[in-house]
């Protein structure tokens, strides 16, 4: 760890004889932790990428000559805010960023103990007798993956729970202990099997987390997490009868691959023996994803990502390390939209050899307020998670149901139309198949997506530019390939690109995409203008949608379709020259969206849309619509927990994709607060308004310390098996309850406990609807207090607040 690495490079680049400047690294890390950027013929520094020593952060010009690409670059106490955006625009993907950039839509899959329990997270104390889905087919997981494009499958090999889904050598607490296939089923080969077949490719999750292993563990008392052991020189793979006794024996390598070296302590030992099993037995892997979340922080472990990025780095080559790795970071955010401005070069406060990987969720990462002296600029691209069950669950369980297809189409726009890569996450149920509803929320979702996006509209244009760099006409933006590039003319930080269409054509989606593998990421803003006849002019934008960054791909949608010859891209602001490779005009295929059920209202009244008009049939029994059914007039009156789902009729009167909503619990109207303990300017009714954009919340500057309840009557007596709780949803998370106590009471005076405490798992992260169950009982009040927040402030807020009614469970 302390070694001291100089690498000395002094290589012509370009005309010029200017020198690239000496590179100090003071970390062990050698060039291949980071996959250097494909050589750019054109591009300077190209000899010192070719050798693989492009952490040449320092690769900087004097003199005036212009600065070279790499894939780091540090911003110096002396250089202008304009010079510090020029180094940023100067910064490369490396090729596995380059590949990954380019799925754009990738799949999750969690599934194991957790699953048969229902739960979102483990406690590594379940048994793998529980483990045993009969009809478990891979086939079908990867067709589900095909119906929106999936490009690659993100298998969880293992959660927090600790269970391995493979038969590992270094653990009994796996598959192989389970009578799933006899004790002979092996889910990773499975996978990795019908990925192959299905040609998407493969990541791998495995949690750094690990309750099973946990050192404070009863069921597993010899746990190497936490266990305080010395770190010792381990071959890896280690000869597991030798695990402890000798961790410098190693088994026999896999076919192909060598054996490593590592001083690391029993539990990254462990860790990493199973990194090999998962990189050296299943095929080429393209993600390895690092979560951050660990269940039960009271036990330290430190994880060794030196060893792991290392050893990954050696087996998979190809592949992005994501989370807590130096390849993709997270959005920040399980809801699926990302920020509207995105930046896939970010400032690192250290070296990326460092490994500090900074909380990366603030609102701004990387405009030029953000590009400060001692920064590493470094490309770091976003993947936006996010879970095809509507209430924000990564596993599945009995009552929940997928999102709404138009939910699933915006979370399209708002992750890969924001400069980041989609990854939904299914969740196959205990019979082991991904059960028909959520397959068919993806084929409708993957239709609209799929004829929407088939044919680009400005296809055959003719293309010009204001002015372009030699060789980089605007033709480029036309022909489908990334790797060519209309740039502006030297010295430009703006330009235009106007396209003459072969005839007029009516869209209202706009896509753009930088040259980003050539020239980074540089465009700030632009303006999209459709020609009128006699003048340009902007048309009203979608809501959601904005023109600042590009980057890998910008969609936006226009609030109305427009019907014209002539289009052009305005850009107005631009780190460096802006070079766009590619422009695309596209129609939403809204015929086929579902109609828009909205929330109820404090009435109960729910009301039903559809973006293309037309007459639309509903049920609210559960039932699918038919061309029969209940013809849509105006406003639904539902009171109680309920299923509504509406269609709209196709020209020819058969019903079209059937949008649903299911309604979290009882309508609170003519519900009152009882009581509260805290309330901001007299918020607390805003728990039981109906409307989940308003939220009660306690103030925040009157040290209340907790715990913080409030109390709500119905009005009337009424038996309740359940409740939901809905945090604040305006993106903040202060006071959003994870410990909560739960009563009711039939008088408002003696209470009773129905949750004595529950914990809403992994809310800071899904800040969605959580419902709990709990025994049957009459009850006219009940009570919510919060025991614990996500900051631990004593505070508490709430969107929503309701019970859900005894006969639906
Ligand atoms: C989170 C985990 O805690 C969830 O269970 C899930 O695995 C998600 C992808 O990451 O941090």
């Amino acid at each position: 760890m302390t070694a001291l690495m100089v690498f000395a490079v002094a290589l012509p680049y370009g005309d010029s004889q200017n020198r690239c400047r000496i590179f100090i690294s003071d970390t062990i890390m050698t060039p291949e932790h980071f996959p250097v950027a494909a050589p750019d013929a054109a591009g300077p520094c190209r000899a010192a990428r070719a050798l693989g020593l492009v952490l040449a952060a320092a690769c900087a010009a004097p003199h005036a000559a212009p600065l070279p690409f790499a894939t780091e670059h540090v911003i110096g106490p002396d250089d202008t805010p304009a010079v510090a955006a020029g180094k940023a625009a100067k910064v490369l993907p490396r090729p596995n960023q380059s590949a990954w950039m380019r799925l754009e839509r990738t799949f999750f899959l969690h599934f194991g103990v957790n699953t048969f329990n229902e739960v979102e997270w483990g406690n590594g104390r379940e048994n793998p007798a529980i483990f045993n889905p009969a009809q478990l087919d891979a086939g079908q997981w990867l067709r589900a993956v095909r119906q929106l494009d999936g490009k690659m499958l993100v298998l969880v090999a293992k959660h927090h729970d600790g269970f391995a889904m493979w038969p590992s050598r270094y653990t009994d607490h796996s598959s192989a202990a389970s009578p799933w296939r006899g004790g002979k089923g092996d889910l990773v080969r499975e996978v990795s099997d019908a990925a192959r077949a299905a040609g998407v490719k493969l990541g791998i999750y495995l949690s750094p987390a690990d309750l099973y292993q946990l050192k404070t563990n009863p069921a597993n008392p010899a746990g190497y997490y936490g266990n305080g052991s010395a770190k010792r020189r381990s071959t890896i793979p280690t000869d597991p009868a030798h695990f402890q006794d000798d961790p410098s024996r190693g088994r026999a390598p896999a076919p192909g691959f060598s054996t490593f070296s590592y001083e690391v302590d029993d539990y990254n030992r462990y860790f990493l023996n199973q990194l090999y099993e998962l990189l050296t037995q299943y095929g080429r892997v393209d993600e390895v994803w690092f979560d951050g979340a660990n269940p039960d922080p009271s036990v330290a472990e430190a994880y060794d990502y030196t060893a792991w990025y290392d050893l990954i780095r050696k087996l998979q080559p190809n592949a992005v390390i994501m989370g807590k790795g130096p390849d993709v970071r997270w959005v920040g955010t399980e809801s699926g939209h990302g920020r509207t401005t995105e930046w896939s070069v970010v400032p690192l406060p250290t070296s990326p050899g460092h490994f500090q990987w900074p909380d990366m969720t603030a609102a701004d990462l990387g405009s030029r307020e953000q590009l400060k002296p001692g920064s590493h600029l470094w490309w770091y691209p976003a993947e936006t998670n996010v879970t095809m069950l509507g209430n924000g669950q990564w596993f599945w369980a009995h009552d929940k149901r997928p999102r709404p297809v138009a939910q699933l189409v915006d979370i399209y726009y708002s992750s890969i139309g924001r400069n980041a890569n989609l990854i939904l996450n299914l969740s196959p149920d205990n019979r082991g198949l991904v059960p028909d509803d959520q397959v068919k929320a993806l084929s409708q979702g993957g239709q609209i997506m799929h004829d929407t996006f088939a044919t680009n509209l400005a296809k055959g244009a003719r293309v010009t530019a204001d002015q372009a760099a030699p060789r980089h006409g605007a033709g480029a933006v036309l022909d489908g390939n990334l790797d060519t590039w209309w740039e502006a003319a030297p010295g430009h930080t703006s330009g235009t690109v106007t396209l003459a269409l072969p005839r007029p054509a009516t869209f209202d989606v706009v896509s753009l995409q930088e040259a980003v593998d050539h020239r980074s990421q540089r465009i700030e803003s632009f303006v999209f203008e459709t020609w009128n006849g006699t003048a340009w002019t902007a048309p009203a934008l979608h809501p959601a949608d904005v023109t600042t960054t590009v980057g890998h791909r910008r969609l936006i949608r226009l609030a109305n379709p427009v019907t014209t010859g002539r289009v052009r891209v305005r850009i107005t602001a631009s780190r460096l020259e802006p070079a766009l490779a590619e422009v695309g005009l596209y129609k939403q295929a809204t015929d086929l969206l579902p109609p828009a059920i909205a929330d109820r209202d404090a009435n109960g009244a729910v009301r039903i849309s559809h973006p293309a008009g037309g007459k639309i049939v509903y049920t609210t029994d559960g039932s699918e619509p038919t061309a029969a059914s209940s013809v849509y007039t105006g406003p639904l009156q539902l009171p109680g927990s309920g299923i509504v789902k509406a269609a709209r009729l196709l020209p020819g009167g058969r019903p079209g994709v059937t949008g649903t909503r299911n309604l979290v619990g009882l309508s609170p109207r003519g519900w009152k607060v009882a009581a509260v303990d805290n309330e901001e300017m007299g918020k607390a009714a805003l728990a039981i308004d109906g409307d989940p954009t308003t939220f009660w919340s306690t103030r925040w500057d009157d040290g209340n310390k907790g715990p913080t309840s409030i109390a709500i009557d119905m009005g009337g007596a009424r038996r309740i098996a359940g409740l939901a709780y809905l945090p604040r949803q305006d993106g903040q998370v202060l006071g959003t309850v994870v410990r909560y106590r739960f009563e009711t009471s039939v008088d408002g005076v003696q209470w009773q406990s129905a949750v004595a405490e529950g914990t809403f798992a992994n809310i800071q992260n899904n800040p969605d609807w959580q419902t709990a169950r709990f025994a049957p009982v009459n009850a006219r009040f009940f009570r919510f207090t919060a025991l614990g927040d996500v900051w631990h402030t004593g505070g508490a807020n709430a969107a929503e607040l309701t019970v859900t009614p005894a006969d639906r469970d």
